[in-house]
């Protein structure tokens, strides 16, 4: 009895002696710095299911082909949930030229977060599907229009978390997610047009010479593509080590520090041509491109079900989702 009353004793003196250093205990340099604390940029943690739900809503529509119903529709939710998380967005609607002279009525869609602030960096990926599984290993299916979970959507699923956190968590630099179209309408590789690679990249060779504000700057981009896949290999792709090797350095640090290094490997990627090239060649912006490479794979270069029926919902990992969206946060919460 009397040696319970003690131990209640005891703890009462322990909380009565420790709130009593909390308050008056702290030397004034602690507590200076607990204040400069508080106005420390807090970094957001990224949410994979959510991140996830939205890889499966931009696939529930269909493939994303200009010229069809789907393609409108996601284009109508991109553009509401964008504006949903507080970002000021502008719609690029233009009209572009297939590699077969079919005209394709497209949109790039951009999202600013802080658009008076002058220091700004491009976070982008492509949001429309591939029109042809050419890599399928079916050649029935090689006229038929992907899905494109990890070849476009992913990306977009990445950038439409991060929106999300950013309608709440305000990093020091002001951040443009610019949803590029018509990247993927180049020609099958079963034409004779494979090698005018212009045709790729539609949306942002339109955008780099049409910015969305004029005299648009940033100081540089990071393009994601193909992040969903499972235990990725980010290779330092071509390039992006050409046009911005400091920045591609930034991002594999950052992603070492933060404990995935095992994902952004130390090794030089192929050279592909893919959004970030136009950045870089047209508006002369650093973008480097965050892309899983594996040179052992089936097409040589990206992930097994790469331009086919097989790029579906089955072939997205939360986890990559979330290394990608984690280490991109942390590079522009640290700007
Ligand atoms: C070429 O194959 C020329 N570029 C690949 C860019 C790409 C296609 N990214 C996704 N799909
Ligand atoms: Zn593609």
């Amino acid at each position: 009895m009397s040696g319970g009353f003690n131990k209640t004793l005891q703890f009462i003196v322990l909380i009565v002696i420790s709130v009593a250093c909390q308050e008056t205990g702290k030397p004034s340099s602690q507590k200076e710095t607990e204040a400069a604390k508080q106005k420390e940029i807090v970094i957001p943690g990224f949410n994979a299911d959510s991140a996830y739900l939205f890889v499966e809503k931009q696939l529930s529509f269909g493939p994303r082909v200009p010229n069809t119903k789907a393609h409108s529709a996601c284009a109508a939710y991109l553009e509401k949930t964008l504006n949903r998380f507080h970002a000021e967005v502008i719609v690029q609607d233009f009209k572009t030229r297939a590699y077969n002279g079919k005209v394709l009525n497209a949109k790039n869609i951009i999202a600013s977060f802080e658009p008076e602030k002058k220091s700004r960096v491009i976070l982008c990926a492509h949001w429309d599907s591939r029109p042809y599984a050419d890599q399928d290993p079916d050649a029935d299916n090689h006229r038929k229009p992907i899905l494109g979970a990890n070849d476009g959507a992913s990306g977009v699923g990445v950038l439409l978390e991060i929106a999300r956190q950013l309608k709440n968590y305000k990093p020091r630099v002001g951040i443009d997610i610019i949803l590029f179209d018509a990247e993927d309408y180049g020609p099958p590789t079963d034409t004779q047009q494979q090698d005018e690679t212009d045709y790729w990249g539609l949306g942002s060779q339109y955008w780099a010479r049409n910015t969305h504000r004029i005299n648009y700057r940033a100081n540089y981009a990071i393009l994601l593509d193909m992040v969903g896949v499972p235990n990725p290999s980010f290779l330092m792709e071509g390039f992006s080590m050409h046009f911005a090797p400091d920045k591609v350095k930034k991002v594999w640090d950052v992603a070492e520090e933060i404990g995935y290094g095992d994902y952004f490997l130390r090794e030089i990627g192929g050279y592909i041509t893919d959004d970030h090239y136009y950045i870089n060649q047209y508006r002369k912006i650093p973008a480097i491109n965050i892309i899983h490479l594996d040179p052992e794979s089936v097409n040589g270069s990206f992930f097994q079900h790469w331009h086919t029926l097989g790029d579906d919902l089955g072939s997205i990992d939360r986890e990559s989702l979330l290394i990608v969206g984690n280490t991109v946060l942390a590079v522009i919460f640290r700007e």
